[in-house]
């Protein structure tokens, strides 16, 4: 197959358009937004991701990639546009009925059709197999259709849509294969073949599993705080254990997946979902938890200046990012700025934004904040009060230079004791 069209060129999209485009397949994307066409024709990209700008730039150069807003005909699809929840924590499939309509419109005998979105049980069949054969013709009859969900880690995604392993689940065998065949052009890992609705589900458990872990941790942040224990040594400790895998507390849990997708499940199994759904509260109560107990440490009308806002470290996406939340909350009492190097928006000078300032907290663990001058820092701040959120610092250091520290899992300040166990392990 040497002639692809992929619609949605965006987190997921662009990255797979340049894998393909690298391995000899010709893409034509389709993108909604016209400025996003005209920068990626000019071999640009939108969005921040390692190795991603020379793939994009080269296939470009070549003519592998271009980019229009309009669909043409070709002999596969690949669906890969946003599934966001609506207010009411409902699968907003508006993208991928538009997407699907749009194929449904060139679609041909002998095409493939993927959905690489993350979609709610059922969608693939219900939804997008209707709309796509409304002109006549039959899904796994007259065309092959398949769910391959991406598994990639922003940040890591060039590497992990090469090496990782892939579900493929087509309306028939025959579907999963041909998607297979396509895949092969660039990935390494193994490629499991099942069936639609297995492979819906399966993509959302894997998200549904990391956000009740957090939210385990999240759970028993609170627990140590009540109980004067510190929830990282927990941690640490307990995952000693050869069968016990922790994961860790923060702020509450961003992104466009981890945020979203257990919703899905939610939605389609209510009365099931129970465990599911608590978690989700659990980690979307975290910013206002986290808020309470900076009104216990510092009066109201102080300065607060947040470090990073993006959902997690070293990417420019701030998608259901709990920062937002917390900063919402924050500006009913303090007067917030906040700095992230990733986000034009919030760029500046830490040592002149961080004067005046009464706390620091350290919302996103960006690999930059490694090299803050806290002496610096020290000498600008009015107060030398610190909330980690993440657990970042190194908090022998900045206890040196005078700063209390505060983290989430953690009842007071660290005293030196605990500092000593802290640091003794890193
Ligand atoms: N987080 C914690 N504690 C942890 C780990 C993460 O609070 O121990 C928070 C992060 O700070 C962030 C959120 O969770 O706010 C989500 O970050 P993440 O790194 O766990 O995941 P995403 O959303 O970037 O990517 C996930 C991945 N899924 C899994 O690891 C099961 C990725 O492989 C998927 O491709 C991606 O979702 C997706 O697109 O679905």
């Amino acid at each position: 197959m040497r002639e692809i069209s992929i619609i949605g060129l965006g987190y997921i999209g662009l990255p797979t358009a340049a894998m393909f485009a690298a391995n000899g397949v010709k893409v034509r994307g389709v993108e909604i937004k016209e400025e996003i066409c005209r920068s990626i024709n000019s071999g640009n990209i939108h969005i921040h991701e390692p190795h991603l700008k020379e793939l994009v730039q080269q296939a470009v150069l070549k003519g592998m990639i271009t980019c229009s807003t309009r669909l043409e005909s070709v002999e596969a699809y690949i669906i890969a546009v946003p599934t966001p929840i609506t207010e009411n924590q409902k699968a907003d499939l508006s993208y991928i009925c538009a997407a699907a309509e749009q194929i449904s419109a060139v679609i041909k005998k002998g095409d493939l059709v993927i959905i690489e979105s993350t979609v709610s049980p059922g969608c693939s069949v219900n939804l997008v197999k209707p709309i796509l054969e409304s002109g006549g013709l039959k899904a796994g009859v007259d065309f092959y259709l398949a769910h391959c969900p991406e598994r990639v880690m922003l940040g890591r995604v060039i590497y992990e849509l090469a090496h990782n392993s892939r579900i493929i689940g087509g309306i028939n065998h025959e579907s999963a294969e041909k998607a297979r065949e396509l895949y092969a052009a660039f990935v390494k890992g193994e490629m499991y073949l099942t069936d639609i609705n297995t492979a819906e589900l399966c993509k959302l458990v894997e998200n549904t599993y990391r956000d009740v872990n957090i939210a385990l941790a999240n759970e028993l942040a609170k627990i140590c705080e009540r109980l004067d224990c510190n929830v990282w040594e927990v941690i640490e400790f307990a995952n000693k254990h050869p069968r016990v895998h922790m994961h860790h507390p923060g702020p509450g849990v961003g992104g466009h997946c981890l945020a979203v997708d257990p919703w899905f499940i939610v939605q389609a199994a209510p009365e099931e979902a129970k465990l599911i759904s608590l978690a989700r509260q659990i980690n979307d109560g975290m910013p206002e938890y986290i808020y309470q107990r900076i009104r216990k440490i510092l009066d109201p009308g102080s300065r607060i200046f947040i470090l990073g806002c993006t959902y997690k470290a070293d990417v420019d996406d701030v998608r259901e990012s709990p920062i937002s939340l917390l900063s919402k909350c924050l500006k009913q009492d303090y007067q917030v700025e906040i700095y992230d190097p990733y986000i034009a928006e919030y760029s500046g000078n830490i040592y002149e934004m961080c004067r005046g300032m009464d706390m620091m907290i350290i919302g996103v663990n960006h690999h930059q904040f490694k090299n803050i001058d806290w002496e610096l820092v020290a000498k600008n701040v009015r107060q030398k009060k610190i909330m980690d959120t993440r657990n970042f610092l190194n908090v022998r250091q900045l206890q040196h230079l005078g700063f209390e520290i505060y983290s989430v899992g953690k009842s007071e300040q660290y005293d030196s004791d605990e500092v000593f166990k802290h640091n003794a392990q890193e």
